[in-house]
């Protein structure tokens, strides 16, 4: 079952993307078991985790008169303002606490220049600026990778369609995601993903 070359890519399972959090994803926890149960069928499991500095430029609190769930014209297009959430070394930014960190072998950070978000995993939201992720992959012979994670229709997807887009194998497990779904956001990603050649499975 374990195949040397697929790597499990688990999305910003954090206290704030989940019931309770600043940012909460309706059901964000109950995919915590089905990810620690797949976790030993893959010899590569990296984890993501959201991590913004205070005043972050995707914080609504960071524009004045604008409100959460609005968009501003940032210089790489527009971006969605969120409320204050995944802040460096908060409590909302930990990982869930029933989420298994011991098989995680790598941690990529995102979100951490104050004038970009970073929903890939994979490019900061100007699609250009690299995180390292694809650099780490294929120095490790990965060829194929399952997402798991948060948010369906915005980091998971955007680092879907980017891995898919790299020539990865890609496919999501959308029984072990959960969306945020703004105004048609995940009928919208779910198109793409699949524009991109992204598999999804596990409905
Ligand atoms: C996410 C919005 C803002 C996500 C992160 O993990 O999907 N969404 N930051
Ligand atoms: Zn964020």
């Amino acid at each position: 079952m374990t195949a040397s070359d697929h790597a499990l890519l688990i999305i910003d399972v954090q206290n704030d993307f989940c019931p309770g959090g600043a940012l909460a994803v309706a059901g964000g926890d109950e995919i915590v078991p089905g990810i620690n149960a797949l976790m030993g069928e893959f010899g590569c499991v990296v984890l993501t985790q959201d991590w913004h500095p205070a005043g972050h430029s995707s914080f609504a609190s960071a524009h004045s008169g604008k409100a959460p769930f609005e968009t501003y014209e940032a210089p790489y297009g527009t971006q969605v303002l969120w409320p204050d959430h995944c802040i460096q070394g908060s409590e909302g930014a930990a990982f869930h606490p029933g989420l298994d960190l011991a098989p995680a072998q790598c941690i990529v950070r995102k979100g951490f220049n104050p004038g970009i978000d970073s929903y890939s995993a994979f490019f900061e939201n100007d699609h250009k600026t690299p995180t390292g992720l694809e650099g780490y992959l294929r120095r490790r012979d990965i060829a194929k990778l399952t997402l798991v994670g948060l948010a369906t229709d915005f980091c998971v997807a955007y680092s879907a369609i980017d891995a898919a887009k790299l020539g990865f194998a890609v496919d999501v497990r959308a029984d072990l995601c959960r969306a945020i779904d703004l105004d048609g956001s995940l009928a919208a990603a779910t198109a793409q993903m699949r524009d991109a050649g992204v598999a999804l499975g596990g409905a």
